[in-house]
């Protein structure tokens, strides 16, 4: 199967709630992506190195979350993530998910998450399972949002990460329903939804496999693209191998579904270096813009968010993902 094969891999997004589009980015250029995220991690000065797991530790790594998820200091706008975020490949891969060639990029963070365990990281344990959707359960009978990670090594059963439960995004429905949840409005409008996603609790998981829904672990290869349906339950799981976890959450959107005004928003954002998430077609607002515990609280810096240390060209490809158009 190849990006062109999108009858099969579309039908599987729909139907399971997830896809893998192999083949996605080249090889060669993963390798490449491989030494940015080292040598980002090790130009930070605080004793990380490659090399050596002694040195796999918080106190030697830059601000992170949940093991390995990296959306401080800029790293949403570095140049190398906007290379990644630009490759063709993945490009074509949200046309067909769309049916249109005219998109704009979400600005989402990075996930650079060493294996764990006596001969590798100690500082931490595995991370639990965090059950969730993100789109708004208020708007779950209808597919709005779709994300995507760029896996740039490979990613077997034991390793590091999506977990995706199979089928759930065709049971919220049925869910909400029985529980007396989000009642159904065909109309709602998603500027205005009150809801950006939903967490479960384990026994509400417990409802949904009950009802034929299945917990996989998502496995892909180097330059696999994964797709999945926000309305997908889903978390990630941390690599219990020697294999570390490197993949960039990256997302396209019809252009045509922000206002002139949002666009023109959209660059300053972009040349603000502010992160938007997963969803390409939505500003970030005031207050996600003041969420300093996550974008950059670190190293007393002063501005929200702080700046790449490798800053992104305005080159055209960059230019036309940010939703300028000559
Ligand atoms: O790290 C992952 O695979 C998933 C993280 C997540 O929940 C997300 O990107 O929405
Ligand atoms: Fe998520």
């Amino acid at each position: 199967m190849t990006v062109n094969d999108s009858e099969a891999w579309l039908e599987a997004l729909d139907r399971d709630g997830y896809c893998v589009v192999p083949n996605v980015i080249p090889i060669q250029a993963c390798k490449e992506y491989q030494d940015s995220a080292m040598t980002w991690l090790e130009g930070f000065g605080k004793g990380f190195k490659r090399d050596d797991p002694s040195t796999w530790s918080a106190e030697h790594l830059p601000r992170h979350f949940a093991g390995g998820m990296y959306s401080c200091h800029g790293v949403m706008h570095s140049a190398w993530v906007w290379k990644i975020r630009t490759q063709p490949g993945i490009q074509e891969v949200f046309k067909k998910v769309w049916g249109e060639s005219d998109l704009v990029a979400s600005f989402d963070a990075c996930n650079i998450s060493l294996p764990l365990g006596p001969q590798a990281r100690k500082d931490i344990e595995p991370t639990k399972p965090w059950p969730h959707i993100d789109q708004s359960p208020e708007l779950v009978h209808k597919r709005q949002e779709v994300q995507g990670i760029a896996n740039l090594y490979p990613s077997g059963p034991n390793d590091g990460g999506l977990v995706v439960v199979k089928g759930s995004s065709k049971l919220h429905r049925q869910y909400f329903d029985e529980h007396g949840r989000f009642p159904f409005d065909a109309n709602v409008d998603p500027k205005n939804v009150k809801e950006r996603g939903m967490h479960f609790d384990y026994k509400e998981l417990d409802w949904y496999l009950a009802h034929g829904a299945e917990i996989i672990k998502v496995c892909a290869n180097e330059g696999d693209f994964i797709l999945w349906d926000s309305r997908t339950i889903h978390w990630n799981r941390s690599p219990q191998g020697d294999q570390t976890r490197f993949a960039t959450y990256v997302a396209y959107a019809p252009r045509k579904w922000m206002t002139e005004a949002e666009l023109e928003t959209k660059l300053e954002v972009f040349r603000k270096r502010i992160g938007t998430g997963h969803v390409a077609t939505r500003n970030p607002d005031e207050k996600h813009n003041k969420d300093r515990d996550r974008w950059d609280l670190e190293d007393g810096a002063k501005s929200v968010p702080a700046r790449p240390r490798e800053e992104p060209e305005e080159s055209p490809e960059i230019m036309w993902a940010v939703g300028v158009r000559p």
